[in-house]
């Protein structure tokens, strides 16, 4: 199947209700408590079923398609989220963690969007994390900083996916304070371990302890 037909039936996926949102626990190590779940794309396609969002999302991004896609993901997890409840043992209800494209981060209207979706299902700011990538952060620094304080302003938090596979500049990352810090898989599960690694994944955990952000093991 060629990219562009691809592409249009992507455009179809979404009308026709085949993109749907999985929520991938977070569990929290020292309690091994779900603290919260990342909500990730998925897409059902009717002839060649699964197709991984690491396809169908770069195919997305390469138009404005992406918006839809962004404008689809979002008020479906703020949804979900505002129905999952305080489970035993726990004292608050479980985040969610919707991932942004660069085009879809870099849209005036955004602080808008989110405040209204988490107005409109009374979901706590605080119980909603935007994921970028360093990659969609370095973009345009100052204003992806100006971003992220205004999610902070209304009480929405911030994690830095894939950390350690950009330009992971440390200095910035002081300065971008996100909530949570997502270490990439590559550094937690590494093909061959070496010291080298471990002393690495030992220096992003302390720096981001000091900087009173939450560290996150992709994939474990
Ligand atoms: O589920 P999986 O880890 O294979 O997803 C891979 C990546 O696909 C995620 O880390 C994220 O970058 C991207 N992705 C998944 N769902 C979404 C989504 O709703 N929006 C955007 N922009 N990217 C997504
Ligand atoms: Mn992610």
């Amino acid at each position: 199947i060629s990219r562009f037909s691809l592409v249009q039936e992507l455009r179809q996926a979404l009308l026709a209700g085949e993109l749907t949102m999985h929520y991938q626990p977070i569990v929290e190590l020292t309690s091994t408590r779900v603290v919260g779940f990342e909500a990730l794309m998925r897409w059902h396609h009717p002839v060649q079923g699964w197709i991984p969002p690491n396809v169908f999302i770069p195919l997305a991004e390469q138009s404005e398609l992406i918006l839809a896609l962004g404008a689809f993901a979002l008020p479906e997890a703020i949804a979900a989220a505002s129905a999952w409840r305080v489970s035993e043992g726990s004292t608050r209800a479980p985040y969610v963690t919707v991932n942004f494209s660069a085009h879809q981060f870099h849209n005036s209207g955004l602080i808008a969007m989110i405040e209204v979706e988490l107005l409109t299902n009374g979901l706590d700011p605080e119980r909603l994390v935007i994921e970028i990538t360093d990659s969609v952060a370095l973009l345009d620094a100052n204003e992806t900083m100006n971003t992220l304080s205004h999610f902070r302003q209304i009480g929405v938090g911030s994690a830095l996916d894939d950390f350690g596979t950009g330009f992971s500049s440390l200095s910035y990352l002081a300065l971008l304070n996100p909530t949570i810090i997502k270490i990439d898989q590559t550094f937690v599960s590494p093909k061959h371990e070496t010291e080298h690694n471990s002393t690495l994944l030992e220096a992003i955990i302390s720096l981001g302890h000091k900087l009173n952000t939450t560290v996150l093991a992709e994939g474990i």
